[in-house]
């Protein structure tokens, strides 16, 4: 994603809160935060447009491109420098919590005076919150649970965010002079989905050159640590990455040693002293006579020790050594077996693009199918009607196959009531070519509504895909409390998939999730959730994922032939 449309997407959300907060206009803070997130999906990088350009930008008019054009410009608004200053630091602190939200923010400044977490931590144990309007004793869980989450989200960042910082760096030090090699290791290569610290690898024969153009990169806001085996720096963002660099010979024994995790290195390094040999950083060893035996690559190191390459997603001491020995780690899908995309949306509901360039661009991807899945009825926010979707399934077989002989399936995303039940009644899902069943409102149900409730979802032969199954947030709502042992039991018997939902954010089924459910024989669907053509790349953090969880291309109906797709999309197919 072009990085000018994040800051920019930001920048905008951040006066819509501002607006909200100070109680202004609502119309014009839905306005901003729509344009925000349009801008946030577009395509094109927004610092190269005009004002003619932004203003092809859906939900962009005169005023915010002319900001928009202000800030490009400029680096700063003036109208959100305004609005920041009447607000202290703290209570937009406060806006960050999940949970917790403009309004409310501000009426704890207005009424008790609170202008930061811990002030609001305190007034939440002395129950100081319970009298104020809209609050009540179920708002106080609520604020300490999203602070906890706030906390502990804290000092990691979502795989996305990590990975772009990654791959900058990765190709910037590459073209530095004296690098051999260049490469991303630690909890970014296992693919996990929250990354703590960016770790990068460079072989070369001398050090200072590159710890020299890893200081100086543009990205870099402060140095922690400079030395001549590794150096730490923060980026603008905040994120802290480590440079290593090692002599060319000893890359495989680098790589595996950073890239983890902690759990696998031992068990990889107790096998080694079952062999009498020593694994470090620099190589492998016989213990007796220190003479080096292999430290070129993974593959070597790994053979020498009887086992396999093993692939980085699986590193993570989940069985995969004794697996490895035994010579039965599973062949992991990848993201070229992925034929198609099964969970995307359009600007008929709350996508910013419209149908045409999300088949355009999911063709570009070389997709043999690809499924248009809108919200249903239910959510009705989205107001979408049966003439609506039925006038979309026009338009979708007018497209079917018409670029690059990509083949169109017609879906919605159905939300699952509270008490299981669909949008539709079963003679007009019939009419979908896939249907995916959702949660996206009562999370706070009994642990019993919400099992029974996502298995009459899975009950229902038109549902062939359960969304985003447990519908957190990372680092913003949890999951919500069912049990999913008895979830995954009921995919397994009405053959309904488990979505893999690819959104950085999201990413769920989680990998332990996954790893359960497959025990149960459920298949996956890996979709992105896309609202625009910029998260349709997001495939590769739910393909991540789906390794992570030691699934194989057959666990994954999206790999699977068309034709094998269809028949276990139809009802009774499966
Ligand atoms: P993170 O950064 O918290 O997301 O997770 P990692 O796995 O990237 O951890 P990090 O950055 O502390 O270290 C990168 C890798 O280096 C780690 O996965 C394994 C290796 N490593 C670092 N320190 C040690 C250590 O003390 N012992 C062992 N065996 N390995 C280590
Ligand atoms: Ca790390
Ligand atoms: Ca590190
Ligand atoms: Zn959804």
């Amino acid at each position: 994603m072009a990085r000018p449309n994040e800051e920019v997407e930001a920048l905008l959300q951040e006066y819509a809160d501002l607006v909200t907060i100070t109680g202004g206009d609502a119309y014009k803070a839905r306005a901003y935060e729509k344009a925000a997130r349009a801008i946030g999906g577009h395509h094109a990088d927004v610092s190269r447009l005009d004002l003619k350009g932004l203003l092809a930008i859906p939900g962009v008019g005169k005023s915010i491109a002319e900001k928009v054009l202000e800030y490009l410009r400029t680096g700063h608004v003036a109208m959100v420098e305004e609005a920041r200053a009447v607000i202290p630091a703290g209570v937009r602190e406060l806006i960050a919590i999940p949970m917790l939200g403009p309004k409310k923010a501000m009426l704890l400044y207005e009424e008790l005076h609170i202008s930061s977490v811990d002030q609001l931590l305190d007034a939440v144990h002395e129950h100081k919150l319970r009298d104020l309007k809209g609050f009540g004793a179920r708002t106080e869980e609520n604020i300490l649970h999203g602070i906890a989450l706030l906390q502990q989200a804290g000092g990691r960042i979502l795989i996305d965010a990590a990975m772009d910082v990654a791959e900058q760096i990765t190709a910037e030090l590459s073209e530095a002079g004296g690098c051999e090699r260049c490469a991303y290791a630690g909890s970014l290569r296992r693919m996990r989905e929250t990354i703590g610290d960016v770790d990068i690898l460079v072989a070369a024969d001398s050090s200072a050159p590159l710890m020299e153009a890893f200081t100086a990169l543009p990205v870099t806001a402060e140095v922690i640590a400079h030395g001549e085996k590794k150096t730490s720096i923060r980026t603008t963002k905040g994120l802290q990455v480590d440079l290593r660099v090692l002599p060319p010979d000893a890359w495989g024994a680098g790589l595996l040693y950073f890239t983890g995790s902690k759990a696998h290195n031992i068990r990889v390094r107790e096998l080694a002293v079952r062999h009498k040999y020593k694994l470090s950083e620099y190589g492998l060893f016989h213990v007796k006579s220190g003479k080096k035996i292999v430290s070129a690559t993974e593959e070597e190191i790994y053979a020498r020790l009887g086992l396999p390459w093993i692939p980085p997603t699986l590193r993570e001491d989940r069985g995969e050594i004794a697996a490895g020995l035994r010579d039965e780690l599973p062949e992991l899908v990848t993201e070229d077996d992925i034929r198609g995309d099964l969970h995307t949306h359009t600007d008929l509901t709350d996508g910013v693009a419209p149908l045409e360039a999300m088949v355009e661009a999911a063709a570009r991807r070389g997709y043999a199918y690809y499924a248009v899945t809108d919200h249903a009825p239910n959510l009705y926010m989205q107001r979408m009607t049966d003439a609506k979707i039925l006038a979309q399934r026009e338009r979708v077989r007018a497209l079917d196959g018409k670029h690059r002989r990509m083949r169109l399936l017609h879906g919605t995303e159905l939300n699952i009531g509270p008490d299981g039940d669909l949008d539709w009644p079963d003679e007009f899902l019939a009419g979908f070519d896939l249907c995916v069943a959702s949660v996206h409102s009562h999370f706070n149900q009994s642990r019993d509504e919400l099992t029974r409730r996502l298995i009459r979802a899975c009950e229902n032969p038109h549902v062939a895909i359960i969304g985003h199954p447990t519908t957190r947030q990372i680092g913003k709502r949890p999951g919500i409390d069912a049990d999913f042992d008895a979830v995954f039991e009921a995919c397994a018997r009405t053959g309904t998939a488990l979505e893999i939902n690819s959104h950085p954010q999201r990413l769920d089924l989680c990998d332990e999730d996954v790893l359960r459910a497959k025990r149960y024989g459920v298949k996956f669907a890996v979709s992105t959730d896309a609202h625009s053509v910029t998260h349709l790349p997001y495939m590769r953090y739910g393909v991540g994922t789906a390794q992570r969880g030691w699934l194989t291309k057959d666990d994954v109906i999206n790999t699977w032939p068309l034709q094998k797709l269809r028949r276990f999309l139809r009802p009774g197919g499966r």
